[in-house]
């Protein structure tokens, strides 16, 4: 406690250096923080809040090492100097397990939750062995955190299957400078009520003794009974809310919270036991003089170079080759729905680690596209499972299965429902690779329905790969046919990233006419495809493109069908390029094309303006300038806020086989 106060304040009294970057110390919560760090095993995992500097020096780690999170240095032990002060992210054998921590408050919730999510899995398939005591979980929350809405999934979920984790809520009553009474109908306890099956405790944080004896019973409790915990533990806020955000501008309880300080109450009790004040004093010049030690040379230790931006915005995959048969004899053309069930089937046979979770998937009935179906007989009710309607707990939580081992397939009902999941996806999932510093890639597949076709309407038929492509640190597959779906859903398992894989509805059993080309013979077990390789759907004859007579569409999903289809119009003409991964990119193969043919079209679902496929185009002109004999024109649906539900008007909006004809007419008369 004393090394936790000297850091206070000497990054205060240094404060024009280390308020070069923004930090946030634990003074006043360090009492409660203290009695949970020492009590965690090397074996458990623990969601830090940025608040918890006490918390990371009770679980082993040096002022050293903090220091050089707070000063950015190459050798934080954390990120590499990414990521900003007690934002840990740790995976060292003797100490607890941390996942990559954002800054988003609240938002850990759902991640640290998925942790336990997997360590109850692993315990009930028989994949946990532990060296001594069972683990625990423990997300670390702020008490204005749990006022956001996917706190409650996390909690709802924790409640309903009884992960062995505990929330420790640490109540300070502030949300920067915004008040209990102004944010929040109820505290912690009073909210924890509606969440039958987590049992509460609450106490005063800041004294050490009943800190330390409430985190022992409940850890104790949770190693041995698997079910979920709160300690709401009341404390006051002693320093700046950060370094930005000073107390001195708002604060008016501050003399009230300064008699609450729980250094002097620890003090007294170690007083009352016989500790003599020399020893105490002992300590304070000890731990001062190690933190001002440590401040130095964290100081004088080095900053990233420029080429450090550049590492580990992805793990490396095994995956670099097409390998197994692509079409085995002797088989007939399945529908592309089942090729996607296939493979799953086969990855779930011969991986335990692989589970398989989402709205409707279950047993009852294996997905509303019966994209599922059979897979819960044949895997059981704990592989193979619903949710409850929370996407962000769907796609968040992969964060901490994936930490434990396992290789979540999840999925979200439809493309227009992915939005409430589309903050896990970037601010966790997305980026947990780069900022643990490669320690934490997130190997996960997120399969997403998309497309429109038979009159879906507005909230069934939307297209979001353009958005979802901007979010880096995914890969993302948007395959055409059942061979290339079943082969990339092979190579994403395999991958240890997240991959997100867009499946066009209109596809699945080739009711759209002229999507014949979807149904294809199912390739082997074996069967993969390489992210960031193109497929040649439809060559052009030399003769044509010798004769400057030819054009390639560059296109993806339906739009290969379109082209095909269209294609037929022009004879020997047209090339599709049909990109199969959106990222990566087969830019290669895209500029190769480019430059033979001097004509390109790329082709849509989605609304045109902005999207990926305009950045296709633009890339091309930018690399293929001065082989091009025309404009590389997109097109794509109309630029309208959703897609409506009567036919005509759905037709009117998206593209068509005619439509996209028109195109490569006037392309080709240039
Ligand atoms: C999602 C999100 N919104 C806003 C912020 C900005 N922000 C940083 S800390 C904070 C207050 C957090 O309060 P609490 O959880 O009670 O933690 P405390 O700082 O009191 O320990 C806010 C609003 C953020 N980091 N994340
Ligand atoms: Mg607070």
């Amino acid at each position: 406690m004393s090394t936790a106060r000297a850091m206070a304040a000497l990054y205060e009294e240094k404060k024009q250096v280390t308020s070069k970057y923004v930090h946030a110390t634990s003074r006043g919560h360090e009492a409660i923080q203290l009695a949970v760090g020492m009590q965690l095993l090397p074996q458990d995992f623990l969601s830090a809040y940025y608040r918890d500097d006490s918390i990371l020096l009770a679980i082993g780690l040096k002022p050293y090492d903090l220091m050089l999170q707070l000063l950015a240095k190459v050798e934080d032990p954390f990120s590499g100097g990414r990521t900003y002060y007690s934002h840990p992210s740790l995976n060292d054998n003797d100490k607890p397990k941390i996942p990559h921590q954002s800054s988003a408050t609240g938002m850990q919730a759902i991640p640290t939750t998925g942790v336990a999510m997997g360590i109850q899995y692993r315990e009930k398939q028989g994949l946990a062995s532990y060296n001594g005591e069972n683990p625990v979980v423990v997300c670390s929350l702020g008490d204005a955190s749990i006022t956001e809405g996917e706190v409650s999934e996390a909690f709802q979920m924790a409640a309903l299957k009884q992960f062995p984790i505990l929330y420790l809520i640490q109540d300070n009553e502030w949300d920067i400078s915004a008040h209990a009474s102004e944010i929040r109908a109820n505290d912690a306890t009073g909210y924890a009520k509606g969440f039958h099956g987590i049992e509460v405790r609450t106490i005063d944080g800041t004294d050490f003794e009943t800190s330390y004896r409430t985190v022992h019973e409940v850890l104790k409790t949770i190693r041995k009974e698997r079910r979920p915990f709160i300690i709401h533990a009341k404390v006051p806020l002693l320093n700046h809310h950060t370094s930005g955000v000073r107390m001195e501008w708002y604060r008016d309880d501050l003399e009230e919270s300064w008699a609450r300080d729980p250094y002097p109450k620890l003090k007294q009790n170690l007083l009352d036991a016989g500790v003599t004040t020399s020893e105490i004093e002992t300590i304070e010049e000890e731990t001062r003089l190690t933190v001002e030690n440590d401040f130095k040379l964290a100081v004088e230790s080095p900053d990233p170079q420029p080429e450090d931006l550049l590492t580990h915005d992805f793990a490396p995959t095994p995956v670099t080759e097409e390998k197994g048969v692509r079409e085995p004899a002797d088989k007939e053309p399945t529908v592309m729905v089942d090729s996607a069930l296939f493979a799953i089937q086969e990855l779930m046979a011969k991986h335990n680690e692989c589970l398989l979770y989402g709205q409707d998937v279950g047993g009852r009935l294996g997905g509303v596209f019966r994209e599922a179906a059979t897979l819960a007989q044949k895997f059981g009710d704990d592989r193979v499972f619903n949710t409850p309607i929370q996407e962000a707990f769907i796609i968040g939580s992969t964060v901490g299965m994936s930490a434990v081992g396992l290789k979540p397939i999840v999925e979200v009902q439809f493309a227009d429902y992915i939005w409430p999941g589309l903050n896990q996806l970037f601010t966790e999932v997305s980026r947990s690779c780069y900022l643990s510093n490669g320690k934490w890639p997130v190997s996960c597949i997120l399969r997403v329905p998309i497309g429109a076709y038979g009159s879906g309407g507005p909230y069934h038929s939307s297209s979001v790969e353009s958005v979802v492509c901007n979010i880096r640190g995914l890969k993302i597959a948007y395959p055409s046919n059942g061979a290339d779906l079943k082969g990339l859903m092979k190579s994403a398992y395999y991958d240890p990233n997240p991959v997100v894989i867009f499946e066009h509805k209109g596809l699945y059993w080739s009711k759209v006419p002229g999507t014949e080309a979807a149904r294809t013979i199912e390739p082997d077990e074996d069967y993969m495809i390489p992210f960031g390789k193109s497929r040649c759907a439809l060559a052009a004859e030399d003769s044509k493109v010798d004769a400057g007579e030819s054009l390639v569409v560059v296109t993806y999903g339906m739009g290969v069908h379109w082209a095909l289809n269209a294609a037929k119009s022009f004879p020997g003409q047209i090339e599709v390029l049909d990109l199969r991964t959106l990222h990566p990119l087969d830019e290669e193969a895209i500029y190769a094309a480019a430059k033979k043919h001097s004509k390109c079209l790329v082709v849509t679902e989605e609304p045109v303006s902005n999207t990926f496929a305009q950045s296709i185009a633009a890339r091309i002109q930018e690399n293929c300038f001065e082989y091009l004999d025309g404009p590389v024109r997109t097109i794509g649906s109309v630029d309208m806020p959703a897609i409506p539900l009567n036919s005509v008007l759905e037709q009117a909006m998206i593209p068509s086989v005619e439509k996209v004809r028109v195109a490569i007419e006037g392309l080709l008369a240039f």
